[in-house]
Order: C-alpha cells, then sequence, then structure tokens
C-alpha cells in the first residue's frame, strides 16, 4: 500500500480515514478523493486531494493515472434514509459508482480495494443476533446495494483477481463531521443536543437496538482489514465487525447520567424507524476476530465520555456548566 486513494473523502468516515492512513503511509501517499462536499481542513491542508466522482469512471482513471494509486478505499455512498428518498442517486453512487471503482482498479492493476459494507446488509428475515455467514435479503436500496458490494467484492476477488476487501461496519458515532442522512445519525446528534439545547428529540423509538461503533475502532477496522495476511483470509469483503449495541433509551441515560438535566424526547421518522426496525440488533465477529485479530476498545461508558469531551471543545461549550444544570 504506497500511493491510496479514498472515495468519499469529505464525509464521516472518510474525514477521519484519511488523516489516519497520512499518519501510517505518509501524507503524500494518501489523496483524498471528493466529489461535492467540501473537506475539512485537516483533509485538505494535510496532502492530495483530486475530484472524483465515482459514477464518472473517466475521472477515477484520472485521478488513478495522475497519482499512481495502488490501493482504493471506496467510501463514497449515498447512506440509507437519503437513498430511500433519492433511489436514481443512490444507484448512480452505490451501485455504477462501485463498479466503476472495482473495473478502474483492474485496469489500473490496483493492489488492494476496501469497500465498506454494513449492518444494512441485513433485513427482517435476520437473526436478531446476527452471525458472519448467514440470510440477508435487506429491504432498503442501500441495503441492496451493501449486499452487491459484497458479493461483487467477493467475485472480483475470485474470478477476476483483485485482492478486495470489506467490514460490515455498524452506525458511526463521532465528533468531527456529522453524518448526512443516515438512520443511526440520531446516535451523533443527540452529542449536539445534550451540549447545546441540554435536550434532544429522537427520531427512532426508545427501544430501538442498533449496533454501533466508535470512529476510532472504525478507521482501525479498515486499516487493518487492508492490512491483513491474505493467506489467512477465508473472507473478503464481508467481515462483521463489532463494538456495542444500545438503544436510544440507554443512551439517554448514560447521558443523564453525565448530566443530569439532560432531557430525551421521541417524534417517531417512520421512514427511518422502518429502515432501523430491519437491521440487526447486535453482530457477532468472531470470524473477524478469528482471521484477522479484529478487537474492538471503545464500548458505551468510554465513548460517551470521549464525545463529550471532544464535542464540547469542538463547540466551545464548558461540559461543567451542562452537568451542573438541572431539570
Ligand atoms: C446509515 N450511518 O445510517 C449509516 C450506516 C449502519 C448505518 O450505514 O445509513
Amino acid at each position: 500500500m504506497k500511493k491510496i486513494l479514498v472515495t468519499g473523502a469529505s464525509g464521516q468516515i472518510g474525514s477521519e480515514l484519511v488523516p489516519a492512513l497520512r499518519k501510517r503511509y505518509g501524507a503524500d501517499n494518501v489523496v483524498a478523493g471528493i466529489h461535492r462536499q467540501q473537506l475539512i481542513d485537516e483533509v485538505s491542508g494535510g496532502g492530495p486531494s483530486a475530484r472524483v466522482d465515482v459514477t464518472d469512471s473517466d475521472q477515477i482513471d484520472s485521478a488513478m493515472d495522475l497519482f499512481g494509486i495502488d490501493t482504493i478505499f471506496h467510501l463514497a455512498s449515498v447512506l440509507s434514509a437519503a437513498a430511500e428518498s433519492h433511489r436514481q442517486a443512490a444507484y448512480s453512487v452505490n451501485f455504477t459508482g462501485l463498479y466503476n471503482v472495482l473495473e478502474s482498479a483492474v485496469t489500473h492493476r490496483v493492489s488492494r480495494v476496501v469497500v465498506p459494507s454494513s449492518i444494512a446488509a441485513f433485513g427482517p428475515e435476520t437473526p436478531r443476533v446476527t452471525p458472519n455467514d448467514t440470510i440477508q435479503k435487506p429491504n432498503t436500496g442501500y441495503g441492496i446495494s451493501k449486499v452487491f458490494g459484497e458479493l461483487l467484492g467477493n467475485y472480483y476477488y475470485s474470478s477476476v483477481g483483485l485482492d478486495v476487501r470489506g467490514v460490515r461496519l455498524p452506525g458511526i458515532i463521532s465528533w468531527k463531521v456529522e453524518p448526512t442522512a443516515g438512520t443511526t445519525d440520531y446516535a451523533v446528534a443527540i452529542f449536539y443536543g445534550v451540549l447545546l439545547e441540554g435536550s434532544y428529540k429522537c427520531y427512532l423509538s426508545a427501544d430501538t437496538m442498533l449496533p454501533m461503533m466508535y470512529m476510532p475502532d472504525a478507521v482501525r477496522a479498515l486499516v487493518e482489514v487492508a492490512e491483513a495476511d491474505s493467506s489467512k483470509l477465508r473472507h473478503r469483503a464481508d467481515f462483521n465487525v463489532a463494538a456495542m449495541s444500545f438503544t436510544p433509551d440507554q443512551l439517554a441515560a448514560a447521558l443523564k447520567r453525565r448530566i443530569p438535566g439532560f432531557r430525551m424526547s421521541y417524534e417517531i421518522d417512520p421512514v427511518r424507524q422502518a429502515i432501523a426496525d430491519s437491521w440487526p440488533d447486535e453482530l457477532k465477529d468472531e470470524v473477524a476476530r478469528n482471521e484477522w485479530g479484529w478487537s474492538h476498545k471503545y464500548g458505551l461508558e468510554e465513548t460517551v465520555d470521549d464525545m463529550l469531551k471532544n464535542l464540547s471543545l469542538k463547540l466551545s461549550v464548558r461540559l461543567g456548566d451542562r452537568a451542573s444544570q438541572r431539570c
């Protein structure tokens, strides 16, 4: 892995994966691929970037040629809720965009492609506590695109000879860049609500159990699966990785233990509630632990403490002031 391209580098995960890869592989060796959104300063000022609209194979090829890319982390995607209301855009990015990236990788003899999947790759018939290899049948456009990505990634490995890997990520919690139009985003927005308003109105029901992961663990999972010894992998683009599972009510309780005056309320969004209800409660990740040594480091308590510490600094909110406030 000498010259890396990250597509979707302006997104929630890309904004933190790029700096982590630059620290590990050298700032000049990691190209931030962007389409519409702007890069955060840390990414735009920290190394090379390129316009990469994954629906335009010529733009991908140009970036590959210009920088001599040998590894791709393909993060560009239209997320779950947005994909339900913008089907054509989601198809272009999530299906055609993936195909374009894989074909360009073959043409340019790329050594490795990492394509993240998601808990969205599972559906209502999947066991709630979800093993690595089980029935999928997602009922969302985004989830179908994730199964497509897993199957196409495995096909390009087994039949085309391209080394494709991927992990099924839970909902990701982070403080640097807010997620866009996902279903698990409440688990990030709630922290802005607790610090700025002292309250949060949640669009998922209080008992909606979902697998979640703190960003440092997610970035490490993507880097470690990319660096894993190929000879030890029996799976490719379809590894469950887990860290924690919780409900909005459990997250609210953890926040109230730290900020007693915090008020949680609920106004259900039926679209995102239906999406969340189709997803697993918990992922079993012993396959990733056995094949490439995955292990998470952040549980709910560590995540809440680190989020409050960093987000209060980002928002210039004195955490002590919030914590001392009563109802
Ligand atoms: C979403 N945050 O909500 C993304 C993610 C597992 C969920 O794919 O769509």
